[in-house]
């Protein structure tokens, strides 16, 4: 594509046989498409490699510290039944049948007044930041918080409900329908095997992962980056009809490209140029 739209742009005297505008449209389309697929793929491979990021938040009490505890199969985190136990981030790696699993337990989010806590809650919320998967951890009654949970969790991340002390025996309120639901007992472990299957789930093993490549967080920028350039270059030709502005992001788009590929250079360009058209030189 920029192979043609550059030539017609920088060699407009010459009759080059300039592609006609629906066939880039469907160019573009594709190669949209396929930059999808890819990063799609690269973000699996990139959980398979580096693991799923896994942040525990809910209200203090809700059973955060008892659950890593319970997943990770030892006594990780202290446990009480005061309110605030837990004021900094806990870091445990745990692996699931294969998957890589990296769980934080975080101090309850709450607005605070002791700095101790306050410097918790801003550590969850970093961890927050690059979690694959928030995942909300509601005793009974913390139903109301659920909203401002959601809020904590970044677009990026999937969100997983744990509806946790189901052992008390009292009655689920029901919940937003379409959020992902799982009901546990971190006490006698109901329910966590069910857990431990949705972990996996998510990280990507066992689902033709075969296929997928082995891609870093780099690798995924990058063609997120690309992705972003190709669709402002088809907006830029869609709707302006501006070659110039198209050709400018395709550029981009390349560029970010060759942070995995390897560079490419005007004079590739400009060879691949004059080795696919007759130009008087
Ligand atoms: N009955 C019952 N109590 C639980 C369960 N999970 C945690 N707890 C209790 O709830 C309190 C708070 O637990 P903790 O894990 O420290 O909560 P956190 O503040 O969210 O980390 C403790 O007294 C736990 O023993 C559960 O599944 N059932
Ligand atoms: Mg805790």
């Amino acid at each position: 594509m920029r192979l043609h739209i550059e030539a017609a742009i920088d060699f407009p005297e010459e009759e080059i046989d300039f592609l006609a505008d629906p066939v880039l449209l469907r160019q573009s389309g594709e190669l949209i498409e396929s930059v999808s697929c890819l990063l799609t793929d690269a973000r699996r491979g990139q959980r398979l490699t580096d693991g799923l990021h896994v942040v525990l938040i809910g209200k203090p009490n809700a059973g955060k510290s008892s659950l890593m505890n319970a997943l990770a199969g030892r006594a990780r985190a202290i446990v009480t039944e005061i309110a605030g136990t837990t004021r900094d981030t806990l870091i445990e790696d745990i692996d699931l049948e294969g998957a890589s699993i990296t769980l934080v337990d975080t101090a309850g989010i709450r607005d605070s007044t002791d700095p101790i806590e306050q410097e918790g809650v801003r550590r969850a919320r970093a961890e927050l930041a690059r979690a694959d998967l928030a995942l909300i951890v509601l005793a009974p009654g913390d139903e109301p918080a659920l909203a401002a949970l959601l809020d904590e969790a970044p677009a990026t991340a999937s969100v997983l409900v744990v509806r946790n002390k189901m052992d008390l025996g009292l009655d689920a309120t029901p919940l937003l329908r379409g959020l992902d639901t799982i009901e546990i007992s971190a006490r006698t472990g109901a329910g966590l095997d069910d857990l431990r299957r949705r972990l996996c789930q998510l990280s990507g093993v066992g689902e033709g992962s075969e296929g997928s490549c082995s891609a870093r967080a780099r690798h995924v920028d990058a063609l997120e980056r690309v992705a972003a350039c190709l669709a402002q270059a088809e907006a830029r030709f869609r709707f302006d009809r501006a070659g110039e502005l198209a050709a400018e992001e395709l550029r981009l788009a390349q560029k970010a490209l060759s942070e995995i590929t390897g560079d490419y250079t005007a004079d590739d360009l400009l060879g691949a140029i004059f080795s696919s058209f007759c130009i008087g030189k």
